[in-house]
């Protein structure tokens, strides 16, 4: 036995201005994917994810929500756990930049880094884009406007303190030539090469307080708080407990980032220029993926239709979902997501190829074998195919996995599910069944067929957990690993239950939701929140509140104040981020529904004691009111 290899895979940390989507999703399956699988091979494996909190972006979207960043910080983070708990990734820390143990080991390095002198306190001006929250050389703006977001670059100069990344220009160039491995697929290597054939500029790693406050503040000049791109890079090694932890020693040596290609320059170059700044060892390897696209379209945050595609994950089942984006995309170049194309896979991988396999397989044990693995007998001159091309596919799903080509992995293992089900075509078990003569012909047959679902359900294990378990729950195993991918591994007598169809066939007409596999979330709740008991939701108090006066708030586009009456003999206040769709003088008799039972909150220095409700979508907004008189403080459930 050799000694297991420690293994150590991160995801981006997602930013917490919007909800989880496609995209992040994709990362994050095929992480686990790939965790999975190496613990299968008997890796020691640590798997990390998160969220970036800091910077800009957040310290506006929990603005245009009227909260704190920490408290917007903590809601959207917490749905980001909750959804992969949900989908049932296997992480083993998830990290959040707002964690102690974060900033404490950020704050460490950037002391380290000034220490050595590797930063300087100096004037910069040029193209910066907020959403990115980077500037833009002239040469990388297209037309002025920044090329990811397709928004008008502003020109900002500020003073700030810079990393001396330009003196590591050379360095990377050939640390990155003399190691062929070090950034995968090759495109992408060829793409951070390019960059640097480009004058390498340095880094500019703070932002004023007077601008943004939202930020891990310099150690060394408390007027300044961290740029968010630095902050967030470090969170690889502060979730490992920072240089010198025992964490950090064992897996820092085996760190592989797993990014899409959005934000390759940030991880083929910042970060091995900050990691040798510091001097602490450059990750093992950068492993980058294409893009997902909607409709021909490239995806992005503000295109609510990503959210959307991901919900289709509780329409169709975790494993179909993953199954459909680990097949469907080449890794490392961009792909098409529609539902149809889900369908298809759907119906002809899944629910014929797959699921009738395993249908077929345990139906016939059951009513040719009483049930149970009869006897190895004789399996025919037939089954030698079925046994090599095992071989092969073990070798090729591992040859795949070691270049994270997922889809290469699964056309293996499907592969050999064509195998075997050409086997059970050639030797007809039913037939064989009539024959009393043919006993061991029988039996050989049933037993090639049972051995193949334990091996199958070895080989989906990483890639579709949930039907795995169910096919190895069928023959009543326990987890296998991948070294019990031997053929012959399955004793015979071991009961076999009859499987119930793994995934159902969508029929056609019916993919674009008139007829879901599974159950419709309750009307009004999206379907990737997590469910909430009765109980708690019983805890909101909703009450219907006249609205008695209403105001602007001083230097606020957004607030408006409410006098409201809830049937308690004296008004309340509450403080509501409607102005922009409501006029006060329209809002005034009017009845609407509050959370009565709410922590009081000051927004701009008014303290509001409630909350209305309403909905909004695409820049619309409608507040809740009654389709019948009631008086106020009249609960509402
Ligand atoms: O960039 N197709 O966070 P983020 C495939 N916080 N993958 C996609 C995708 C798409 N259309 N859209 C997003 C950030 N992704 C930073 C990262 S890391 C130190 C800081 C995935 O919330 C993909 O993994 O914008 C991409 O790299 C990541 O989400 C960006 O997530």
């Amino acid at each position: 036995m050799t000694a297991p290899r420690p293994f150590y895979l991160t995801t981006p940390i997602y930013y917490v201005n919007a909800r989880p989507h496609l995209g992040h999703a994709y990362t994050t399956i095929i992480a686990d994917a790939m965790c999975r699988y190496r613990r299968l091979a008997g890796d020691t494996v640590h798997f990390l994810t998160g969220t970036d909190e800091h910077g800009d972006k957040i310290a506006q979207a929990a603005a245009e929500a009227g909260v704190s960043p920490q408290a917007y910080a903590d809601a959207i983070s917490a749905v980001f756990r909750e959804t992969w708990r949900r989908l049932g990734i296997s992480n083993d820390d998830f990290i959040r930049t707002t964690e102690p143990r974060h900033e404490r080991v950020v704050q460490e390095i950037l002391r380290t880094l000034h220490d050595r002198g590797e930063i300087y306190f100096g004037a910069y001006g040029g193209l910066y884009c907020f959403g990115c929250e980077r500037f833009y050389t002239e040469k990388e703006a297209v037309d002025g406007t920044c090329p990811q977001h397709l928004t008008p670059l502003q020109f900002l100069e500020e003073e700030n303190y810079f990393f001396k990344m330009s003196k590591y220009q050379d360095w990377l160039i050939r640390y990155i030539e003399e190691r062929p491995a070090l950034i995968r697929p090759e495109r992408y290597r060829n793409e951070v090469l390019g960059f640097l054939r480009d004058p390498l500029q340095d880094l500019s790693i703070s932002r004023p307080k007077t601008r943004l406050t939202w930020g891990i503040p310099l150690p060394f000049d408390d007027r300044f708080v961290t740029y968010v791109w630095f902050d967030a890079l470090i969170n690889y090694v502060s979730a490992l407990g920072g240089p010198g932890a025992a964490a950090y020693e064992t897996l820092w040596p085996h760190a592989r980032h797993l990014i899409g290609k959005d934000i390759l320059k940030p991880h083929g170059v910042y970060w091995p220029c900050m990691l040798k700044a510091a001097g602490l060892p450059v990750y093992a390897g950068l492993v980058v993926h294409g893009y997902w696209n909607l409709g021909g379209g490239k995806m992005s945050k503000s295109i609510g239709n990503v959210v959307e595609a991901f919900e289709l994950v509780d329409k169709y089942g975790h494993d179909a979902f993953r199954y459909f984006l680990m097949r469907e995309m080449t890794f490392g170049l961009d792909a098409n997501f529609s539902e149809e194309a889900l369908v298809g896979r759907l119906n002809s991988d899944l629910a014929n190829d797959l699921g009738n396999l395993v249908s077929r397989a345990t139906t016939m044990i059951a009513n040719f074998a009483d049930g149970a693995v009869p006897e190895r007998g004789d399996p025919g001159p037939e089954s030698a195919v079925v046994r090599e091309t095992l071989a092969r596919t073990r070798r090729d799903v591992d040859e795949a996995m070691r270049e994270f080509a997922f889809q290469r992995a699964l056309v293996a293992i499907w592969e050999f599910i064509a195998i075997v089900n050409g086997y059970v075509d050639a030797v007809q078990p039913w037939a064989l069944a009539r024959d009393p003569g043919r006993r061991a012909r029988l039996h050989g047959a049933l037993y090639t067929l049972a051995e193949s679902l334990r091996c199958l359900a070895v080989l989906l294990d990483a890639f579709l957990p949930e039907a795995a378990t169910k096919i190895r729950r069928g023959l009543g195993l326990e987890p296998q690993g991948l070294a019990a991918l031997e053929w012959g591994g399955l004793a015979p007598g071991t009961k076999v239950a009859k499987a119930p169809a793994l995934f159902p066939r969508i029929e056609a007409g019916k993919a674009a939701g008139s007829a879901p596999a599974r159950p419709e979330p309750a009307v009004g709740e999206k379907p990737a929140r997590p469910r909430v008991p009765i109980d708690d939701f019983a805890r909101i108090e909703l009450r219907v509140a006249l609205v008695l006066a209403a105001e602007a708030v001083a230097k606020s586009k957004r607030l408006l104040k409410l006098s409201v009456d809830l049937g308690e003999g004296a008004p309340r206040t509450i403080v509501a981020g409607i102005a922009e769709h409501y006029a006060p003088a329209e809002l005034v008799g009017k009845k609407v529904v509050v959370v009565a039972n709410l922590e009081p909150a000051r927004l701009m220095g008014v303290e509001s004691d409630g909350m209305l409700l309403a909905g909004s979508t695409d820049g619309k907004l409608a507040l809740l009111s009654l389709d019948r008189d009631l008086p106020p403080g009249a609960r509402v459930k």
